[in-house]
């Protein structure tokens, strides 16, 4: 499953998820399900490397395929030709094989999880960067000019709503220069003029539509719209389609608020990695949708994709479900050294460029961010912070900014971002009290060019091992984390000027072999719930605390 709803009701496409061959090193080859990771096959639990997926597809014309995801680096393959190469799990990328004969074609994916100077962004870390073709694949038949996207931007303008839209038109053709390319919107009836995409060219059209009768999209009541795009080619019939959805909300800054269409918003979230011991970062929709049940039982109302683009399968169950999303670009805990790796800024950029192209409309992303405590406290790391943050407002001004710093009382991005957010572990990585940590980080904050800006907390827990329980009030027993976390909560929603709270974490999760040393059965054992989302004692403090902090 792709998405919640049909993007296409003309434009064909099938989904490829089924069983694929998958072979190592020349193997026998098996047949295996995609999604998937190959951590999940019998004897793959820990396998770093390269592997082979293949299969077959019936298809004429320009074939383009869909990949949501590959972990981490894919090379499509058809009939033996290379047709497309991409870099980073948590991003979609596509195959185009134009103009193909009506035939069976042998369909293959090179793909690598090794950690080498090329990957820039998975390396060893306190997550575990799965193998296989982790998100789901699609086969779609374009004409040579069609929808690649369609943002919807809605802006409320004192009494009424416009919808900004933007439409990319792609042309794939070597020689088929189009003259007439004609796009139509079934929100408000508006029809583009017809526009020429010279072969081999793209094309971006752009219209401003006043929505006057739109219902607004609160979490509360997440009303959402369909906007159907049309084309047709030089005075041809319609020949293809693109179907998406939007939700007429805004996030504005106002002072030290976060305004959500006006109203302040109190944001009492968990960081979540896309992770689960039974499908590694290929979670179906049903275990998506559990840890958002889970999240609603939490009296939770809003997840931290720390620290990647999640998949939209997830997206638009936060959206159809009422939870606000800071979405991020891929990064955690990358130093100067990290950052000078010269795949580090393009694979950044890539990350970027391909979250808010595919991510653009889903109203439940609040918030951009990106780096998750990467080296802001450097001259080199803040070049980086400026480029991709502008890269960000560039692509999309309409959402605020941030990133989760841990570099307290050192950062010199603060002045970068609309909004100021901080990693702290009171009681945990230090003893340091927590009110007393709090306002000292937010008084240092004030002298800071982060003055006078939202301010939220992206991270803040302990670690509670399932079962591990004693009186003494040990560090890693359930009773010691439920204990931190009702300081941190109580400290951190009580305290003036900040504007909400994200846990760490909400599952325990697996990571990499190299991390064994730091963490308790090679996981990372801060989740309110196991990995199997066994609750810990800390669940019930989440909810009682999230239930007396709600504001109506
Ligand atoms: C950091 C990091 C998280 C996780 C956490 C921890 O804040 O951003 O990914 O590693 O520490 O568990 O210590």
């Amino acid at each position: 499953m792709i998405r919640t709803f049909s993007t296409h009701k003309i434009r064909p496409q099938v989904e490829l998820n089924n069983l694929w061959q998958f072979t190592v090193d020349g193997r026998e080859p098996f047949p295996v399900a995609v999604p998937s990771c190959w951590e999940t096959y019998p004897g793959f639990g820990s396998y770093r490397g390269n592997a082979l997926y293949s299969r077959e597809i019936r298809a004429g014309g320009n074939i383009r395929l869909v990949f949501e995801g590959v972990s981490h680096t894919a090379d499509v393959f058809i009939d033996g030709e290379k047709i497309a190469h991409h870099y980073n799990a948590f991003t979609a990328f596509d195959a185009v094989y134009p103009a193909a004969e009506d035939k069976n074609h042998l369909l293959e994916v090179r793909v690598s999880n090794a950690f080498s100077e090329d990957s820039a962004l998975h390396i060893p870390n306190d997550y575990y960067s799965y193998g296989g073709i982790s998100r789901p694949v699609s086969l779609e038949i374009v004409p040579d000019v069609f929808i690649e996207w369609v943002h919807l931007t809605p802006v409320f303008r004192e009494v009424s709503w416009d919808l900004e839209v933007e439409v990319s038109l792609r042309n794939i053709s070597e020689t088929n220069h189009i003259a007439g390319a004609e796009v139509s919107l079934e929100v408000g009836s508006h029809v583009f003029d017809p526009t020429e995409v010279p072969a081999k060219s793209v094309k971006t059209l752009r219209a401003t539509i006043h929505c006057d009768n739109a219902v607004p999209y609160f979490p509360e009541t997440p009303t959402l719209y369909y906007v159907t795009a049309t084309l047709s080619l030089d005075g041809g019939p319609v020949c293809d389609d693109l179907i998406d959805r939007v939700g007429f909300r805004e996030i504005k800054i106002s002072g030290t608020e976060i305004l959500y269409n006006g109203q302040p918003i109190q944001i009492r979230g968990f960081c979540r990695h896309e992770d689960h011991p039974l499908f590694g970062c290929a979670l179906p929709m049903s275990a998506m949708d559990q840890d958002l049940n889970f999240f609603r039982d939490l009296n939770a109302n809003a997840v931290r994709t720390s620290h990647y683009p999640n998949d939209p399968l997830f997206l638009d169950l936060c959206d159809e479900k009422g939870f606000m999303v800071w979405e991020e670009n891929h990064a955690r805990g990358l130093s100067e050294e990290h950052m000078r790796n010269p795949n580090f800024e393009k694979q950044c950029e890539d990350c970027i460029a391909e979250m808010i192209r595919d991510h653009m409309n889903h109203p439940s992303i609040i918030i951009w961010g990106i780096l998750n405590e990467c080296a802001s406290e450097t001259e080199y790391g803040r070049s980086c912070y400026a480029r991709q943050l502008a890269q960000i407002k560039a692509l999309d001004p309409s959402r605020p900014t941030s990133f989760a710093s841990c570099k307290h009382f050192k950062d010199i991005c603060l002045d970068l971002v609309d909004i100021v957010s901080f990693n702290i572990y009171p009681l945990w990585y230090h003893d340091a009290p927590v009110k007393e940590y709090l306002d000292e980080l937010y008084a240092w904050i004030q002298e800071t060019e982060g003055r006078g800006k939202p301010f939220l907390i992206t991270e803040i827990g302990a670690g509670g091992i399932y079962g591990m329980r004693n009186a003494n009030m040990d560090k890693w027993t359930e009773e010691y984390q439920a204990y931190a976390l009702s300081q941190q909560i109580e400290g951190v929603l009580s305290k003036e000027g900040c504007s909400g709270i994200f846990i760490w974490q909400f599952c325990d999760v697996r990571v990499s072999r190299e991390w064994f040393a730091r963490r308790p059965r090679s996981m990372n054992n801060k989740g309110v719930v196991d990995e199997y989302r066994r609750p810990k004692l800390a669940y019930q403090t989440v909810k009682d605390l999230y239930a007396k902090f709600r504001k109506e």
